[in-house]
């Protein structure tokens, strides 16, 4: 085994973590379908905001529409932070903006890396997708919460991917030239979004639309659009309050795309 390839450490991790709330429960296995399946079922069952769950694996890792997510052993970080947010509902995909700004800072933090957004919750680096969120909203016996899931590429070599992905997918390390200690990328991320989320819900919705618009690789390009059985193209104009994209269709109408 590599150092890279080395297992996450609840100890380490809760050592190295410098939140209050984010990653002060951390459920780790070695193997799950899916972290926001177990994350979920946990929120029903009333585990406190800011818990995680964590596998080192994901068997049936989920993106959105029923897309799959490819999770391998050991390669990434793949979790879900569970939040019962005082927000309001329309404002909740600003959660998921949250976590993908926040994984931009670790790679800044941890690797020195420039990256950017991509509408919704995409995160890319050297034109290729490096990490991914999947928001889940879910109403549990002591009221609502959301799952966050983050899937974050962070040793996978390009050989990792399978030949469909090679060209569109990346990792930190293949970014950085480098293995990366996961630990240190994991607390990054916790610790920005936690940041984040705080803010968000103490100052609004400002500054991490702010911070958004600036990295986002859509704004302001022409982007293909498919929605409600419709394909269109459009310019991407901006992200509102509740998280929507606001394009201008080929024939001038300003429209508003929801994740
Ligand atoms: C996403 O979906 O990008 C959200 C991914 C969220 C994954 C996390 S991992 C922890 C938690 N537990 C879960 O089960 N899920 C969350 P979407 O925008 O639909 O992108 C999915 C598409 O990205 C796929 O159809 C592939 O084309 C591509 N893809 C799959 N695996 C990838 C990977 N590891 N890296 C880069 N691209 C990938």
């Amino acid at each position: 085994m590599t150092s890279q390839d080395e297992p996450l450490r609840p100890a380490a991790i809760r050592q190295r973590l410098k939140t209050r709330r984010i990653g002060q429960t951390i459920a780790l296995f070695d193997s799950l379908p899916s972290t926001n399946r177990l994350a979920r079922d946990l929120a029903q069952d009333g585990v406190e905001e800011g818990a995680v769950v964590i596998a080192e694996e994901q068997t049936e890792g989920r993106g959105r529409k029923g897309r799959a997510w490819l999770s391998p052993a050991r390669k990434g970080l793949w979790f879900s932070v569970v939040l019962r947010p005082c927000l309001p509902e329309p404002v909740q995909p600003l959660l998921g903006f949250t976590a993908a700004l926040a994984v931009v800072e670790a790679g800044r933090r941890c690797a020195g890396l420039d990256l950017a957004v991509k509408w919704p919750n995409d995160v890319y680096g050297g034109g290729k997708k490096l990490a991914g969120v999947l928001l889940e909203a879910v109403t549990a016996r002591i009221g609502r919460a959301v799952i966050v899931g983050i899937g974050v590429n962070v040793n996978s070599a390009a050989s990792d991917f399978p030949e469909e992905l090679r060209e569109r997918a990346t990792s930190l390390r293949e970014l950085a030239r480098r293995p990366l200690d996961r630990s240190a990328v994991l607390c990054a991320v916790l610790e920005g979004m936690e940041r984040r989320y705080d803010e968000l819900v103490s100052r609004g919705a400002t500054p991490l639309l702010r911070e958004w618009r600036r990295l986002d690789l859509c704004l302001g390009r022409s982007i293909q659009v498919s929605s409600a059985g419709e394909a269109y193209r459009a310019e991407a104009l901006t992200v509102d309050v509740d998280g929507s994209l606001l394009v201008r269709d080929g024939a001038g109408r300003t429209r508003r795309l929801w994740a």
